[in-house]
């Protein structure tokens, strides 16, 4: 089925309107927003008064001195040396190089999950999740830990088959064709880590002329549907999966506003300038203008406040699924599971119901509460499928129970489930090869 069909019909401009379940409960009841930032015990950050809404859906945005990084001390910015892993996410890349990560760039399950939501402001019910995944998928099970680049060294609890093949990887597991700034696996044999500057020069263009340039959400769509075309007329094995495209891919471009966003009083909702842009992507530029990119060189820039804590402000699966919708809403493409066929300009869709045994399709996903329930199920479904192809024996069991007992408490019960994950419709794309289990 072609994903033009999928979405007709759609009133997409009425879903676009809906908001978050949190924004929408503590707008009836503004208590609950003051209990959730009074509870906050990581830190307390004071409730503006003023509500606000704005790029990246930040419902409700307040201000605090605390919300500084600190870069300095242990903290303080050091290059990845020889043995130092870094990989496709300028995100974690920046975190090994400040020491919020270990500096080699092997991160254990659980510090994975605390230092994104310390730093960036990602909520914990989207950080564990993600953490995990890349534990089961592409890390070392028995030691609980997961490389953010290339393969990890093999040591004594590394499982008999390896401990993984790290986030560089994961092609169409974790990692994705169509990235912001990184290149097709097709395009590049297989290197996928490796920032296009090409790419990043089509995003930094995109404000040449704004007299107050920022990198937003509507900005960052925008490079969404270049990306994907992008992908669609370059690529003949492009391949875009119900995880690592849908979620994954939409997520790295929805980050950079949500996460990258530096934050003030005078912009609480945050705002994502040229320097710091350049900064998170290790881009430098010359006089004339000409960008170029430093390996590895990820940097949190001084002065910089990211997003306030607290449930409310946390971008959470619940904010991603907002922005998905106007993802959506813009770039219907990339809210299908779809690739091209062998040839460029091939793009076809596969109907999402066929995938997921009738539980999700393509529309669901449209509304924020089944988008919510798709990113944890589907997750439930292709990590099995992922594990045992790799012939974890004995270790199966334990990747398993590790994964149903850190993602299921965030499953909402009345969520469908995806009791029969079926991937035969790769059979169409040859890009879908690479990663399959
Ligand atoms: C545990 C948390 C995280 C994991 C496991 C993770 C993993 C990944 C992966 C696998 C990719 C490659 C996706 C693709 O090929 O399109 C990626 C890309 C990306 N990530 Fe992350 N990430 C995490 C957190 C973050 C955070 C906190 C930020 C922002 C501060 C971030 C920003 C990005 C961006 C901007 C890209 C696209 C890079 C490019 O294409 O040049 N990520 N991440
Ligand atoms: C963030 O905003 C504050 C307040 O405007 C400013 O002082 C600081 O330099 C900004 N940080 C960055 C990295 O632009
Ligand atoms: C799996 O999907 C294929 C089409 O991609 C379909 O022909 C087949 O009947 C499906 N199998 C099951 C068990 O649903
Ligand atoms: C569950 C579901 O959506 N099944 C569909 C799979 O695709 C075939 C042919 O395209 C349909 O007839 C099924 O209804």
């Amino acid at each position: 089925m072609r994903f033009t069909s999928a979405f007709t019909g759609l009133a997409l401009s009425a879903v676009t309107q809906a908001l978050c379940p949190y924004a929408e409960q503590a707008l009836r009841d503004p208590e609950l927003m003051k209990r959730h930032l009074k509870s906050d015990n990581l830190n307390k950050e004071t409730p503006k008064e003023k509500r606000q809404s704005g790029p990246g859906n930040i419902p409700f945005t307040t201000f605090n001195e605390n919300q500084l990084i600190d870069v300095t001390g242990k903290y303080a910015w050091v290059a990845p040396g020889p043995g130092d892993i870094r990989g496709p996410c300028p995100g974690l890349n920046a975190l090994a190089n400040h020491g919020y990560f270990p500096h080699n760039g092997i991160v254990p399950l659980a510090v994975g999950a605390s230092a994104t939501e310390k730093v960036y402001g990602l909520a914990p019910n989207f950080g564990i999740p993600l953490t995990v995944y890349a534990t089961l998928v592409d890390g070392n099970v028995l030691g609980d830990t997961w490389s953010i680049g290339g393969r990890q060294p093999l040591d004594l609890t590394s499982p008999v088959i390896g401990a993984g093949d790290g986030l560089s990887g994961s092609h169409n597991k974790y990692e994705s064709d169509a990235s912001p700034g990184r290149g097709d696996y097709h395009l590049y044999n297989g290197d996928v880590s490796s920032l296009r500057v090409a790419k990043f020069q089509a995003l930094y263009d995109l404000q040449a002329d704004a007299e107050v340039p920022n990198y937003d959400l509507d900005v960052l769509i925008q490079h969404r549907q270049y990306t994907f075309d992008q992908s669609i007329s370059t690529n003949p094995y492009f391949y875009f999966a119900p995880f690592a495209g849908i979620a994954v891919s939409n997520a790295a471009h929805t980050f950079i506003p949500a996460l990258m966003s530096n934050h003030s009083a005078e912009y609480p909702n945050g705002i994502l300038d040229k320097e710091t842009l350049k900064s998170f992507f290790a881009i430098t530029e010359a006089d004339d203008g000409t960008l170029s990119w430093q390996p590895g060189h990820e940097r949190i820039p001084d002065n910089w406040y990211r997003r306030p804590l607290g449930v409310v402000n946390e971008y959470s699966p619940e904010s991603f699924a907002q922005d998905f919708l106007q993802i959506a809403a813009v770039v219907p493409e990339a809210a299908s599971v779809g690739g091209n066929t062998g040839t460029v300009n091939s793009f076809t869709g596969v109907d999402l119901g066929n995938i997921t045994g009738g539980a999700y399709d393509t529309t669901a996903l449209l509304n924020p509460t089944t988008f919510v329930c798709y990113f944890y199920q589907l997750t439930l479904a292709v990590v099995p499928d992922f594990l045992r192809s790799e012939a974890l024996g004995s270790l199966l069991g334990t990747a398993l129970t590790l994964l149903q007992s850190e993602i299921s408490p965030y499953v909402d019960p009345s969520c469908a489930k995806i009791g029969n994950y079926n991937d035969s419709f790769t059979a169409e794309f040859p890009g879908a090869a690479v990663g399959k289990p």
